[in-house]
């Protein structure tokens, strides 16, 4: 193993701490003075810059220099305990004595166990469960420069081409064997049994290729299968001669000599994806009606938009190899039967868009085995989960009439039934995290008894370590979600360590250096959320629809305020009126911004009006102060609220009419993971201002594409988008231009095409190394195994007594 480079800060900050030890001792003075256990790189950030006003040769300093490198703080009355992040989840753990100004380097373990101290006021466990992934951990399959992280697929590519035919051994052995194994429903593929060895394959192949170049290119398969097959060649290498002497003339590359591309190009049609399991057990997930519940939201849209890529791509590269099989794409989610309106009663529902995917439901039991009538929240549906992943299996096995050849988590319930479905039935399982909730809620794992009751956070970390470290490959919508950025802690990267007092302590829990990460992003669905410029395909009829909804009369019980004007532009928002999704901040910010009151008007499409028509208790809350607000500020002529559900056709001309008036997109959450909306917006041609905290910090340029705002800056977010407008009214080809940018943006990096594309072939190669190396990992597996029985099942049991 490679040994990392210690970090000459330490040896720096000891020495300053020895020589400059008033100075010093002025500094951790001031961050003691702040009285309080645990301090976030935001505070030391800004006491440290307090300090540094005063005395501006502080700056300068190897302490101020660490304490910029600081993620957090933890302190008591002797000791000040502190975790450096020196670059992308590089760590390291430092004590300083405050008497003595002794600096010394700690264990992760060290700095967990003094937290549990903190946190517990002295009653932690000494002898607790501390997990351990890091000796599985195998260096020679590990990252090592950060900016590699989330393209495993290359990585492993690169490494282990390199290797096939040398230390894996046996590895051309091991590729025929691979291209033997294919078949579907008893027809042979790629190759049958008369070829035994990989002598007896590259002759055949340089044998088949003769006759082959002799054909016009465009001869279909079916006349030339006979001759294949008599040279042991089945159907899958090609639907026409020039496609079959291409992906041949790839195979002979190969067993030359593995380049990394070459094998990429091969596995990429190899026909090994006939049918793919989507699972979202929570439910709630249904094609109308559906959206809206504090539960659903990007994730529903995320799913059916990816089904319909997904089969499109499968159906493409099948036919491109000749192969006429119809591929299957089942959506796995919970059936309701007290399902208020909706379809989420109804067994099976086809998907529109597809040729043959379907949502299966299947009940959640309870242990009873009685079906479980209402919606669950997700939060609470930890003790269902492994029933449902047994009666899950059985329907879709029925279903497709075999196994899957990949199955697709989705979210932390999800990846766990996918973990525990695909180690049954030994398939690929990929996991999508969609939100990882520890890092929306702070101290949700140092302080999580407090919250054990309304969020369980207990069974859900536990459930999201296992389900990180069986899954083969993890995709994600942004490299942040993996590791964030030079100075945020990455989604995933907060597993790597972190303690649970009571429960557990964890020093080493996922590795985002690990090539399983992925880096795949979402699009927005092209026919809905297309440019306003593309004047075809607007959707006019729906243009009365949307005048009513801005600048029409109070609706009862769905609107609140109406417009004075139709002068100005629209500054546009719309998500659910969750906490998070901070549309409260936006409309006090706005409310105290005499500066943007005069350039635009609001538009706040959110949740509901009433807060006895939510039932649900965060959004209740928001609805009070989001009046509260509105009367505060006098905004009843300035701010339209519309507390309803716009169905996606509408949402989508919605966005394009904004652009028709020059108005912009709000996304002011105060984290958002990826942000859907955001790329819809953008998809549109609406410049769009969105936060800096999560995913789109990463989809927007700053100042090109369009802008971050600091939802914890209010007065300067608004002033952000107030200056925007002013420019636009000063240079009115400032709009157009942030336009054309965001267009272009989403256009290169967001769509669904390239999201299908990538994600087959990543099946493919991650199925094929699975195949030949032992990157399934046993040891691990075992591990894990022990985790979810032992840790896992208690929790979740104890939620159903
Ligand atoms: N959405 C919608 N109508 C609404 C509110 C939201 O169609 O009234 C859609 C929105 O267009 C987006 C999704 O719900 O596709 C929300 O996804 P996002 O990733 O922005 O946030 P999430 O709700 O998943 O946290
Ligand atoms: C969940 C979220 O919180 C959003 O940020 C994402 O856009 C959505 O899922 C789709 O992945």
């Amino acid at each position: 193993m490679e040994t990392e480079v210690p970090n000459a800060r330490i040896p720096a900050l000891a020495t300053f701490l020895q020589e400059h030890r008033s100075q010093a001792h002025r500094v951790l003075h001031h961050i003691i003075g702040l009285s309080r256990p645990f301090l976030l790189r935001s505070d030391l950030t800004d006491a440290i810059d307090d300090l540094c006003a005063d005395d501006p040769a502080l700056a300068d300093t190897a302490l101020a220099r660490a304490l910029h490198q600081c993620e957090e703080a933890a302190i008591d009355a002797s000791w000040i305990y502190l975790a450096l992040r020196r670059r992308v989840a590089r760590w390291d753990y430092l004590r300083i004595h405050l008497e003595a100004m002794d600096l010394q380097q700690v264990s992760v373990g060290e700095y967990l166990g003094f937290k549990e101290h903190l946190a517990t006021g002295g009653h932690e466990d000494p002898f607790g469960l501390e997990i351990d992934l890091a000796p599985f951990y195998r260096d020679q399959y590990k990252l090592k420069e950060s900016s590699s992280i989330g393209r495993g697929v290359e990585f492993l590519n690169r490494r282990l081409s390199s290797r096939l035919f040398e230390e894996i051994g046996k590895g051309d052995q091991r590729l025929l064997s691979f291209l033997r194994m294919h078949s579907y429903r008893g027809q042979q593929l790629m190759l049958n049994d008369s070829i035994m060895s990989v002598a007896e394959l590259r002759n055949a192949l340089r044998q088949m290729l003769i006759p082959l170049r002799r054909r016009p290119t465009h001869t279909p398969y079916e006349d030339v299968a006979a001759d294949l097959r008599s040279h042991g060649f089945e159907a899958g290498w090609g639907a026409d001669v020039e496609r079959i002497r291409d992906t041949m003339g790839l195979l002979l590359d190969i067993l030359e000599a593995p380049s990394p591309r070459a094998l990429e190009e091969f596995l990429g049609r190899v026909p090994m994806i006939f049918s793919i399991a989507i699972l979202s057990p929570h439910g709630w997930l249904g094609q109308s009606n559906v959206l809206g519940r504090p539960d659903t939201g990007g994730q529903v849209v995320y799913i059916l938009d990816q089904v319909r890529a997904l089969e499109r791509e499968m159906h493409r590269r099948l036919a491109e190899q000749g192969i006429d099989i119809e591929p299957r794409v089942i959506v796995l989610t919970r059936l309701i039967p007290e399902a208020e309106g909706t379809l989420c009663n109804q067994r099976l529902e086809p998907i529109a868009g597809t040729r043959n995917a379907a949502i299966l439901r299947v009940p959640f039991r309870n242990e009873a085995g009685e079906e479980m009538q209402h919606w669950i929240s997700r939060f609470r549906i930890w003790p269902y989960l492994e029933r449902y992943a047994l009666d899950a299996e059985r329907d879709l096995l029925a279903e497709l009439g075999g196994r899957p050849d990949l199955i697709i988590g989705n979210y932390s319930d999800g990846n766990l039934v996918a973990s525990l479905m695909s180690q049954r039935l030994n398939v690929s399982q990929c996991n999508i995290a969609h939100a990882l909730e520890k890092t929306k809620y702070l101290y949700s794992d140092l302080y999580w008894r407090d919250n054990e009751d309304r969020y369980h956070f207990s069974a859900q970390f536990t459930a999201d370590l296992i389900a990180m470290n069986t899954a083969d490959f993890i995709i994600t919508s942004t490299y942040q979600e993996i590791a964030g950025t030079d100075d945020s802690v990455g989604q995933y990267e907060s597993y790597a360590r972190f303690t649970m007092p009571g429960l557990f302590r964890v020093v080493a829990g996922v590795d985002v250096y690990d090539p399983k990460f992925n880096i795949v992003s979402p699009g927005a669905n092209e026919d809905i959320y297309f440019p306003y410029l593309d004047a075809e395909r607007r959707l006019s009829h729906l243009q009365p629809e949307i005048e009513e909804l801005i600048y029409g009369g109070e609706r009862p019980g769905e609107t609140r305020g109406m417009l004075a004007g139709r002068d100005k532009p629209l500054l546009f928002t719309m998500a659910r009126l969750d906490r998070i999704k901070n549309l409260t901040g936006l409309v006090d910010w706005y409310g105290r911004s005499p500066a943007l009151r005069e350039q635009v008007d609001l538009v706040v499409v959110g949740g509901h009006v009433e807060a006895a028509s939510s039932g649900d208790d965060e959004e209740r809350e928001q609805i009070g102060i989001m009046h509260h607000l509105m009367g505060e500020h006098g905004l009843d002529g300035q701010v339209r609220w519309l507390g309803i559900h716009l169905e996606k056709q509408l949402a989508g001309e919605l966005y394009r009419y904004i652009a028709d008036r020059r108005g912009a997109f709000v996304q002011p959450a105060l984290f958002e993971a990826f942000g859907l909306t955001v790329i819809e917006a953008m998809s549109c041609g609406v410049p769009t201002f969105a936060t800096c905290f999560g995913g789109p910090q990463e989809i927007i340029e700053d100042g090109i594409s369009g802008f971050h705002i600091d939802p914890n800056h209010g007065d300067a977010s608004a002033e952000t988008i107030a200056a925007f407008f002013r420019r636009c009214a000063e240079e009115p080809e400032y709009w157009s231009r942030l336009s054309d940018a965001a267009l272009g943006r989403v256009e290169a990096h967001y769509t669904w095409r390239r999201y299908a594309e990538r994600m087959m072939t990543l099946a493919r190669v991650y199925g094929f190394w699975k195949y030949v190396t032992d990157l399934e990992r046993a040891e691990t597996r075992r591990y894990l195994e022990m985790l979810y029985g032992l840790q896992y099942r208690p929790l979740a049991a104890a939620m159903e007594g």
